[in-house]
């Protein structure tokens, strides 16, 4: 059985602590592929919300002092109650302030995965890449050096996003390479992805690696479907048909199309 089969039997529940920019998409998202989200960032009811969720998941995409209190809060209480704890370290080593951030959530509380750019994760991993706001430059390092690096430094899932996704434990290494390049012309799908992560941790029943790898490559093959859908259109009609494609990727479907490789050091 798939994880993603798995996922829209038990509905779970994916607590978000995210940013202004995508919280409808994220929230969206996870209901069109099975989830059940709940956005809640107010310090008086994180952890009670993280206490009884399947997964939480955090971003720093707009970040403020508040929302970091909450945040750590959250992951707290999730480390506390066995919840699987996704963090997305958007725009880490842009700008001071979010590379300390990152630490410091990092020090407070122990995460499962870590979802993000190549330069975000080389910021994790204490390399460098470059980077513009909140996107990834080009560069031309060993990502998937990087992606154990900081696998191994956090103890946790590293995923690194782009044409090709990088996801390792720090022992054994996927690369997926499902996905389109048009996914780039809408804002937040990284953070979307993130949430879905959270999503299949959720039903993951200690195998993060696996489930993790399975739900980049099943938002992967939504997005090449929905691309070949919209080909004649722009990346608004892209937007809404990726939303359809969460919710009618079947597990069928996802077998056929995924592209899920070990990588062999
Ligand atoms: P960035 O801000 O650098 O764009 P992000 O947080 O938005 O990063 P991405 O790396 O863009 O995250 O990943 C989001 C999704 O887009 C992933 O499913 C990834 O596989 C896909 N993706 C990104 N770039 C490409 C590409 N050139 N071709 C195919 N898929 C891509
Ligand atoms: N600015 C701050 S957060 C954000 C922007 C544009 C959204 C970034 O989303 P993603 O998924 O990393 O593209
Ligand atoms: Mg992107
Ligand atoms: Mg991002």
């Amino acid at each position: 059985m798939t994880y993603l089969a798995k996922l829209r039997e038990l509905n779970p529940l994916v607590h978000n602590i995210t940013n202004i920019v995508v919280a409808n998409f994220s929230a969206n998202g996870l209901l069109a592929l099975g989830a059940s989200p709940f956005m809640a960032d107010a310090h008086e009811e994180v952890a009670d919300v993280a206490a009884m969720s399947g997964a939480v998941v955090l971003n720093i995409g707009t970040l403020n002092e508040q929302l970091i209190a909450s945040m750590v809060l959250a992951g707290q209480s999730a480390n506390q109650h066995n919840v699987p704890l996704v963090l997305d370290p958007v725009g880490a080593g842009a700008t001071a302030y979010r590379s300390e951030v990152t630490q410091r959530l990092l020090k407070e509380m122990q995460i499962t995965a870590l979802r993000g750019n190549v330069a975000e994760v080389a910021n994790v991993a204490g390399e460098s890449w470059a980077s513009k706001g909140v996107d990834a430059g080009a560069g031309d390092g060993d990502v998937i050096a990087l992606a154990n690096k900081a696998a191994l430094k956090l103890g946790s899932v590293v995923i690194i996003t782009g044409k090709e996704d990088v996801i390792t434990d720090g022992s054994r290494t996927f690369i997926v390479s499902n996905g389109h390049p048009v996914l780039t012309k809408v804002t937040g799908t990284g953070c979307l992805l993130s949430a879905v992560v959270g999503a299949f941790l959720a039903v993951s029943e200690g195998n993060g690696l696996e489930a993790a790898a399975e739900a980049i490559s099943f938002y992967g093959v939504a997005a090449e479907i929905a691309a070949e859908l919209t080909a004649h259109k722009g990346p608004g009609d892209f937007q809404i048909e990726f939303l359809n494609q969460l919710a009618m990727v079947t597990p069928q479907i996802y077998s056929e199309k995924s592209r899920i490789r070990l990588f062999n050091q």
